[in-house]
């Protein structure tokens, strides 16, 4: 009462909103009037930000906390009715006749998309200092995840507006989410480096607000303990991302605009690009509403599983199940053992590599019904088991993917399976964690990251006809590896399998200890024989063959250790870096045809 002479007309009536939904606790400790005044003004314009910020403010989020703890504590089954079954979809092998027919189809179609990057989070389980979007996505040309999400972006659309007639105007637009983490630092990598190329006016980043904590099963908001002036906050999850593009108006514009896709995509998957253009043709093919990507999945993997819930009455949908819930959830269905391998030494549920396709049109309309608020879910961890008081705070939580738990019967949610080394090699777990991993689960560390990018373009290569030699087991930093031929390449050199086909020829062979980077467009490998090094790099007026044997003694992996705080976080998380002993550099920067023949 004493203080509301600090309020503007709104923040009194926030205040008595507060003191309604139980929250007098938050104005307990407050000082006389004339005392902390500046405190108390910051207190309530935060009040007004976490009000904001949530569908239907703060009176919707402590009704939901109340109802999911009260959930929670009674012990309630979330899939309560629902039976688990595996769903069927799309399954796409590399290199064939129909994956060639989707990509091609997908590289049309992608000039009618946008894509979305969530980039919000902190990565506390990879523990990098930095944002994660910023890190080398494989240290022969060195290019960071952000770099090369941009260079693709920029590659289809040229690809794209290529293949319509007349002249195209199209900029893919791209958005990011950032949060309080990530938003100042990934602003100022996309500022410092001009955007890596796209214009500014291409790029729109959407700040994610965290969330307030709650301290009990009443949903009492919990005071930040660093401040009694403050409330604490935590990230409410990647689901915030459908909230903020529909408050902040672009998918209106998108529409008007003529287009018909949203991507959504996660911060540090290396091999992701491999699988849009095809994952897009799906879509345009199968007239998908939604269409998940997703990768054959190790039982107990750290990855949702595509699943069809059926429900005992009727209804039914494809859904991710986290990791932690999937297990439970057969063993109380009638799978006693769980989630386990079968013959094919995978899960039979599709691995959720939360890459999402939807269709715009259906997308807007949803979001008109549900202001893009995404089912929450509450996990607090209990003092005991009475469940009646927390170990530390809890918040509400949601994910991108639950997207899909709002939608009606009639929606064509659909997913499409890729194989994993194509497609799917995140970079989340340090070191540590990571050399603890069961033997045949994927690492996902910054080593298996960089790894992966190496075998995918190897195996593609040698799809597309090229004798690329078989690779090498390792151990780095506690994890066993196989060692490709270091092959590397820029998006724009090749998008999709047919431009690999059309420049390679099947007279190329490369051996392990090869390291390979192609960063211009034109540039043929004839009949290669590359024993060492070779990197190469052409402005596109200039067309490169590439003919006869390159040797030299090359790139060696050299190892290091993570502990070794001498060398850069970036590198020593690898466990090697990059000796360059010896290499052919050539940089053609004049127009005109030429042969590299040593
Ligand atoms: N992210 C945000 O932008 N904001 C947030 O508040 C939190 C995260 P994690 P997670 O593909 O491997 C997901 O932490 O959530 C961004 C799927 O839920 O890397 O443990 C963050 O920056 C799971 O089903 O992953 O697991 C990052 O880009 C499975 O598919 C992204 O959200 C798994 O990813 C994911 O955050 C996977």
């Amino acid at each position: 009462q004493k203080n509301l002479h600090l309020l503007s007309p709104q923040q009194i009536e926030l205040a008595k909103k507060l003191l309604e939904l139980g929250q007098s606790h938050l104005f307990e400790h407050w000082a006389e009037p004339g005392v902390e005044d500046e405190e108390k003004k910051a207190f309530f314009n935060q009040v007004t930000r976490l009000n904001s910020s949530y569908p239907g403010g703060l009176e919707s989020y402590i009704k939901t906390a109340r109802e999911l703890l009260a959930d929670s504590k009674a012990g309630k089954n979330p899939f309560e009715g629902f039976t688990p079954s595996v769903p069927t979809g799309e399954v796409l092998t590399y290199g064939d006749e129909d994956f060639v027919k989707f990509e091609e189809m997908g590289v049309k179609e992608v000039q009618k998309a946008a894509f979305v990057l969530v980039a919000g989070g902190l990565g506390e389980r990879l523990g990098y200092n930095g944002i994660k979007v910023a890190l080398p996505r494989e240290t022969v040309m060195g290019t960071s995840f952000l770099l090369h999400y941009i260079e693709y972006i920029l590659a289809l659309q040229e690809a794209s507006c290529s293949l319509t007639q007349g002249e195209c105007q199209a900029k893919i637009p791209f958005v990011i989410m950032t949060s309080d983490d990530t938003h100042s630092r990934t602003l100022e990598l996309l500022e410092s480096n001009s955007y890596f190329g796209m214009e500014p006016t291409q790029v729109k980043l959407l700040k994610q607000e965290k969330v307030a904590c709650l301290d009990d099963n009443e949903a009492r908001l919990a005071v930040d303990p660093h401040s009694k002036y403050r409330i604490q906050t935590k990230p409410h999850g990647h689901g915030d991302v459908h909230s903020l593009l529909y408050s902040s108006g672009l998918l209106n514009v998108w529409r008007d605009a003529g287009l018909r896709w949203v991507l959504f995509f996660q911060d540090t998957n290396g091999l992701l690009f491999n699988a849009i253009p095809a994952a897009i043709g799906v879509s345009a093919m199968r007239q998908y509403h939604v269409n998940s990507l997703a990768v054959p999945r190790k039982a107990k993997e750290a990855i949702g599983g595509i699943t069809r819930l059926t429900h005992v009455d009727g209804r039914s949908m494809v859904i991710n199940v986290e990791y932690n819930q999937l297990d439970p959830l057969l063993r109380a269905t009638g799978h006693p053992d769980g989630d386990v391998n079968n013959e094919t030494g995978y899960s039979p549920f599709p691995g959720n590599i939360n890459q999402l396709i939807l269709e715009l049109g259906p997308y807007i309309e949803e979001l008109t019904k549900t202001k893009g608020g995404i089912k929450e879910f509450v996990n607090p961890k209990y003092k005991d088991a009475s469940k009646t008081s927390f170990k530390s705070s809890t918040r509400l939580e949601c994910m991108m993917q639950d997207y899909p738990k709002t939608l009606p019967p009639t929606a064509r949610v659909g997913f499409t399976v890729m194989d994993a080394w194509l497609a799917y090699a995140p970079v989340k777990n340090n070191p540590e964690d990571a050399a603890k991993v069961p033997k045949g689960n994927p690492y996902h560390s910054a080593t298996s990251g960089e790894m992966a990018v190496y075998r995918a373009n190897s195996l593609i290569l040698r799809k597309a006809g090229v004798q690329v030699a078989d690779p090498v087991e390792d151990v780095f930093n506690g994890q066993e590896v196989e060692v490709w031929p270091r092959v590397t390449w820029k998006p724009k050199w090749a998008l999709i399998f047919s431009d690999v086909k059309r420049k390679v020829s099947e007279n190329c062979s490369i051996s392990q200890k090869s390291t390979l980077a192609i960063k211009g467009r034109n540039i043929f490998l004839e009949d290669l024989y590359l024993d060492g090094a070779l990197i190469i790099d052409a402005i596109d007026d200039a067309e490169v063959k590439v003919e006869g044997s390159i040797e030299n003694k090359g790139w060696v992996l050299e190892k290091v250790d993570y502990k070794d705080t001498s060398i850069p976080e970036e590198i020593r998380t690898r466990g090697f870096r990059m000796n360059k002993i010896e290499q052919l550099e050539k940089n053609y920067s004049q127009p005109g045809k030429f042969i590299l023949k040593p």
